[in-house]
């Protein structure tokens, strides 16, 4: 006897319903975090916005995995790389997360700070090692002409004329660090206009997929992790990004890689499979999976949403969901309303 078809209906891991899940993991991570935004206390708000995530993941119907999270096992009690997360049973989804990006602007409630996290079906996601990666966003107009292999001045040359824009009325994003003092001093060179940004690059290369925003490009620097969840939200915005891992200590200019050599980086780098080190990553191999959402929520205010407010009779929330699934990016503002509210203000 012929076994009966079995009735399931095979859904594609990242639906719509996860989605709207995901919108609400980022909407805690935000809210826990700006409780603390403000009171100088970089670790406790991250902490506190990875004990959100977890919690909300934990409560989704799926086989949720970390590729990208606070770190290795060893170093992370929460959300480490390799981590399961939801109810354990379901599609499998896999996530990089960074639960409070730009926690020094959040503990010291500057603008710029958000909870964000990327999505996609099992492999979809580069599992980026926890180095610095050279960045190149730039928007739709762009893509495919700018390149990473070029130079800063050749690369302002052709936004220019893929933006109708002249140089002066370009503006340029690049993290104020020492290494990219040289770099800088190009872009200046070339009468583009510089944003200089103390921290949180994942808002501004997102920032240029958007038309308005005033950003145009970014170039430099920053870690190669977040630059995975960069690459998700720009593909999905068809959008100009190109990253490429930095090992060289010399280069990459920071204490945190005091101790570490070339050499030793290269090893880590061919440890972990990467056999070439200087491969130029496209968006679509950073975030090849075939579906791939990008959510972040706003801790403090900045270029793409608002941060959380907190009032009386509720709390506020603003976010941005981009998805390939079905070539949206929602722009959401969420109410949570308190226990024993009164009414609540329109907006
Ligand atoms: C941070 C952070 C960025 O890169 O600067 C970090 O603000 C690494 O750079 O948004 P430093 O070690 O030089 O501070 C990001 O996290 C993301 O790329």
């Amino acid at each position: 006897m012929e076994s009966p078809t079995p009735n399931t209906t095979i859904r594609s891991p990242v639906d719509q319903t996860l989605i709207q899940e995901i919108l609400e993991v980022v909407e805690q991570a935000a809210i826990a975090s700006a409780r603390l935004s403000g009171k100088g206390l970089k670790n406790e708000a991250d902490a506190a916005a990875v004990e959100a995530m977890r919690k909300r993941m934990g409560a989704i119907q799926m086989q949720g995995r970390i590729v990208i999270g606070e770190g290795e096992r060893d170093e992370a009690p929460m959300l480490y790389i390799g981590e399961e997360v939801g109810s354990g049973t379901g599609p499998g989804v896999d996530f990089a997360v960074d639960p409070c990006e730009g926690t020094n602007l959040c503990a010291f409630n500057q603008r710029g700070s958000m909870a964000v996290l990327a999505a996609s079906d099992r492999g979809g996601l580069f599992n980026a090692p926890d180095f610095y990666m050279k960045k190149l966003a730039a928007p739709p107009a762009a893509k495919g002409k700018v390149d990473i292999r070029k130079s800063a001045t050749e690369n302002i040359k052709i936004l220019s004329d893929c933006l109708g824009l002249s140089a002066d009325e370009l503006t340029i994003v690049v993290m104020d660090r020492a290494r990219h003092k040289d770099l800088i001093s190009e872009i200046r060179a070339t009468g583009a206009r510089i944003q200089p940004i103390s921290d949180g690059d994942v808002q501004a290369a997102i920032a240029c997929g958007f038309a308005g925003t005033g950003t145009h490009c970014l170039m430099g620097i920053g870690a190669a992790p977040e630059g995975v969840i960069s690459a998700a939200a720009m593909r999905a915005l068809g959008g100009h990004f190109q990253g490429q891992l930095v090992y060289d200590p010399a280069v990459a200019q920071t204490s945190e890689w005091a101790d570490m050599t070339k050499e030793g980086n290269l090893a880590r780098l061919a440890e972990m499979g990467i056999s070439d080190p200087d491969k130029v990553y496209e968006a679509e191999e950073l975030a090849c999976g075939e579906h791939v959402v990008f959510a972040g929520s706003g801790i403090t205010d900045g270029l793409l949403f608002g941060g959380v407010k907190f009032e009386t009779d509720c709390t506020r929330t603003s976010s941005l969901v981009i998805s390939n699934l079905d070539n949206t990016c929602r722009f959401t503002n969420t109410v949570h309303i308190k226990d024993g509210a009164q009414s609540i203000a329109l907006n």
